[in-house]
């Protein structure tokens, strides 16, 4: 298949201003009647033919202008219809029929359960009528749903709900208008037996607002803790961005059965239940932060997305880096603004940084794609957000407001482009900003360099900084990009000094250095003594730190950081040192500074001043994902052990510490989900993994005693994970009590598959085997195949690398069995392998061949873009 270029975009042939959209909706059966009010663009080149979208339709009746086509008039092909000739200015009347239930896609129009439901982005609507389905063409939908009325007593689309009535034949009618021209991708409609729950919010102009979510009835009870997500997002975008709700009802409906998180369809928000249902009884800390984070998203894209879109999909990141931004600061706003960051820069290194770094690589804003649907990647979402953040970080939160409210004056209602962002930040500052249009054409992971060296004589610090983007396929040569670096400087006892710049290098401006050259010094006076030098505070830019730094001056840092990320990056320096020396053949006992290290680890743990959550952070040895982003040949089993070894000596090395965090933080744990209660279940529960790290047989009974008091999901959770992980005597009865437990429950029977799927004991690829066989899993609910398969394939690297390639060969045969049914989701888990050159020889050559085979097999569309480009 050819790729599609962002070089050859150019506007649309047509414009259609008004769409009026007549559905006969029936599970089996939907008929899909059109009419498209379509006018020549002002800038078209004129051409004998029309290309309107559609897949997978058959079309029963066409007329232009009232009336039919005869054969030569137009053509339909797996592509769509193309008119041949059609005049500058007319009406297009189609009818089409679609099957909903056969569309295990998840794309277009499809059965739920006991509803209905669409999903367009991207380019889904071309599944449901023929349409010019493309970001740039911006109509106004009027939508007429009818059907019977006892199966589908609710029927929702965008906008207000204009009329219904009942019909004859016990079938009823809802006609719905939005007032706001929108792409195609953001139509949805849900209908059947819904139930719901409901609020209202008044804006800060006094109108009031319409909330409600739909769900299966069950699930409502458990949905409120989402409608005040929701109300609490429509109160920070007004007082954060000046930004109001502009209809009078906002809706949201959630489902068991979606490919991803949420959609932002206007108005009709649908959502994986999964973002959505979630209390302190069924859901952990987690899911309620990711829930309070997507309910975010979603809702943000009401602007930045949906009243000013995207121009093409090569410029996705416009709506969704900008999107992530306003949802990371929005959940920095509710609760520990640290935390949040290190999460964040935890997820960006686990997913972000191999993807840049492998086969996949691609900008921000791609070049070409073959699969859109590919695209909605951790570099377009996170690293998207983390370049919003850098216009943050060089124009000051006020300077960044300016430019967002330029961006929506000179933009609502058009389809534009992230240069556009680019400017309307620039010329609202007045600064020049075009560097920064690298970020977003060149992929890969700019490596930032810092060396020192102290002259102890003059008492001065030189300061080298260098950048350098690795080459990544098709894109050899890179520039440099900006990178803000704020600097500080601690004497050995922690005290912070002042920085005394010397006359060498660009002045910094508020202990910043933007650096813009491939390489760049500085000079700072005035020292007694060699001073811990840190910098990137707060993680200012995503790029990869080489710094070399010793264990003393680390230690200084993890002790007196003024800054928690950098405290937590000092934690993850030690531990990646010491695994490191593990994994390369060392004792652990031989390690260099291993005493120091331990004395450093023992005063963090004692420091009163320190939230526990950030605690427990600095205690979490860095992924194994992140650590094998910076080895070559890497053996993944010898690293999982390494990394065991460091948890088991950490553990022994802090047991009292521990103990005694853990025991002490157990009351607030018992509290509900505000900062002081989340923090104190992550200590315990991170402390808990190290002790029994440390000593199961001595440990291990805490585990099973908190599978037994739990309060909440997160310590019942916590316990079965430990239970399994570490193969205590317990698990199999705790496994077996959860599953009774929540039969009925899918989402808690996702967690239930997940924690066996991430199990590094040495049954875990037979239980994965039979859980492919296991009623509460099936390779047609997405859920369910991330749960068991992408959990398999993304956390469990013991077992899924197994050096019998055992591991694979499971994963690959779930992946073709997934693809015939759903390409998207097949798609995603297609990536596991895109790390395969890194690994020893065995394994890559075990990996390479996987992927042949695959290849070799057949796969859709979207899958087989994946795996040609890890073979290229
Ligand atoms: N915009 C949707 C993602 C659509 C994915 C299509 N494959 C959700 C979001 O980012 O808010
Ligand atoms: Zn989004």
């Amino acid at each position: 298949t050819d790729p599609i270029r962002l070089a050859d975009y150019t506007p649309p042939p047509y414009v259609i201003d008004h769409v009026s959209l007549d559905f006969q909706l029936d599970f089996e059966q939907t008929e899909v009647d059109s009419r498209l009010r379509l006018r020549r663009h002002p800038d078209a080149l004129p051409g004998r033919e029309l290309l309107l979208h559609g897949e997978d339709l058959s079309l029963l009746a066409i007329a232009i202008d009232g009336q039919p086509l005869a054969p030569a008039q137009y053509a339909v092909s797996a592509e769509g219809l193309r008119l041949i000739d059609p005049p500058a200015e007319f009406e297009l009347h189609t009818r089409v029929r679609i099957h909903p239930a056969r569309n295990t896609r998840l794309e277009g129009l499809y059965q739920s359960s006991a509803f209905l439901l669409t999903q367009c982005e991207a380019e889904g609507f071309r599944r449901i009528t023929y349409f010019l389905d493309r970001p740039d063409v911006m109509a106004r939908f009027t939508v007429r749903l009818e059907a019977d009325q006892q199966q589908f007593p609710v029927l929702l689309s965008n906008g207000d709900d204009v009329a219904q009535g009942t019909l004859a034949n016990g079938r009823h009618f809802v006609q719905w208008q939005d007032p706001w021209p929108k792409p195609s991708y953001l139509f949805a409609i849900a209908a059947g037996a819904l139930g719901h729950i409901e609020d209202y919010f008044r804006t800060r102009s006094g109108r009031d607002v319409r909330l409600r979510i739909y769900a299966e009835p069950r699930a409502l009870p458990r949905s409120w803790f989402a409608l005040d997500a929701l109300k609490r997002s429509m109160r920070w975008d007004e007082a954060r961005y000046g930004l109001e709700y502009d209809l009078d009802q906002f809706n949201i409906v959630a489902t068991y059965d979606f490919n991803m998180g949420a959609m932002e369809n206007k108005s009709l928000n649908i959502f994986n239940a999964k973002a959505i249902v979630a209390d302190l009884e069924r859901a952990t800390d987690a899911d309620l932060t990711y829930v309070e984070a997507v309910v975010a998203h979603e809702y943000f894209h009401n602007w930045t997305g949906n009243r000013v879109t995207c121009r093409d999909w090569f410029q996705l990141s416009l709506k969704e880096g900008l999107t992530v931004y306003r949802d990371q600061e929005f959940s920095a706003d509710q609760g520990s603004r640290a935390v949040k960051r290190i999460d964040d820069v935890r997820l960006l290194r686990a997913n972000q940084f191999p993807e840049d770094s492998g086969p996949f690589a691609h900008p921000v804003r791609p070049s070409e794609y073959v699969e859109i649907n590919n695209f909605y990647t951790a570099t377009v979402y996170e690293k998207g957000a983390e370049i919003v953040r850098l216009y943050e970080r060089v124009l000051g939160r006020e300077g960044f407001r300016r430019g967002m409210d330029l961006y929506f004056q000179r933009h609502d209602g058009q389809a534009v482009t992230t240069d556009d962002f680019r400017a309307a930040m620039a010329d609202a500052n007045g600064v020049d900003l075009s560097r920064f249009s690298r970020w977003y054409e060149q992929a890969g992971t700019p490596i930032l360099t810092v060396t020192e060296q102290f002259d102890s004589e003059r008492g001065v610090l030189t300061v080298q900084f260098s950048q350098e983007t690795p080459g990544t396929l098709g894109q050899a040569d890179k520039l440099p990009v900006p990178i803000p670096i704020p600097i500080a400087l601690y004497r050995q006892d922690g005290l912070r000094l002042p920085l005394q710049q010397r006359d060498v290098g660009p002045p910094l401006a508020g202990a910043m250095l933007v650096l813009t050259e491939a390489s760049q010094t500085l000079q700072f006076d005035g020292l007694q003594e060699k001073p811990v030098l840190s910098v990137l505070h707060d993680f200012s830019a995503p790029v990869a730190l080489r710094h070399r730094q010793s264990v003393a001056e680390l230690s200084v840092r993890l002790g007196f950081e003024q800054d928690p990320f950098c405290r937590f990056e000092a934690a993850q320096n030690l531990g990646e040192h010491l695994i490191q020396s593990v994994y390369a053949g060392q004792a652990l006992d031989a390690v260099s500074g291993l005493a120091e290290i331990g004395r450093a680890f023992k005063a963090l743990c004692a420091d009163a001043g320190l939230d526990p959550a950030v605690l427990a952070e600095c205690l979490n040895l860095p992924d194994e994902a992140y650590l094998s982003e910076r080895m070559q040949a890497i053996d993944p089993s010898r690293l999982f052990h390494a990394r065991q070894a460091v948890a088991t000596w950490l553990g022994q090395q802090l047991e009292g510490a521990l103990l005694q965090h853990y025991h002490r933080e157990a009351q607030s744990a018992g509290g509900g989900f505000d900062a002081p209660s989340t923090a104190a279940r992550r200590i315990r529960h991170r402390a808990l993994a190290l002790l029994i790290a440390g000593d199961a047989t001595r440990h291990g009974a805490l585990a099973s005693e908190l599978a037994v008091t739990a309060r909440n999901m997160t310590e019942r959770l916590a316990a079965l994970s430990l239970l399994v992980h570490f193969g205590l005597a317990d698990q199999e009865a705790a496994l077996a009590q959860f599953y009774q437990q929540y039969e009925d429950d899918p989402l808690l029977l996702d967690k239930w598959l997940s924690v066996q799927a991430s199990s590094p004991q040495p049954d875990a690829l037979s239980r994965v085997r039979a859980l492919l066989k296991h009623p509460a899993y099936t390779h047609r609910n997405p859920n369910k195949v991330r749960a068991l398969i992408g959990t398999f394939g993304r956390l469990n690297r013991l077992h899924f690398h197994a050096a019998d390639g055992s591991g694979y060969a499971l994963y690959a045969d779930a992946l073709q069995a997934v693809d015939a049914l759903n390409p998207q989701v097949a798609a995603r888990l297609s990536a596991a392998f895109n790390g395969w050159r890194r690994f020893e020889p065995l394994r890559q050559e075990a990996m390479r061949r996987t992927l042949q085979r695959l290849l070799q097999a057949g796969l859709s569309k979207d899958s087989a873009e994946i795996v040609t480009k890890a073979l290229e």
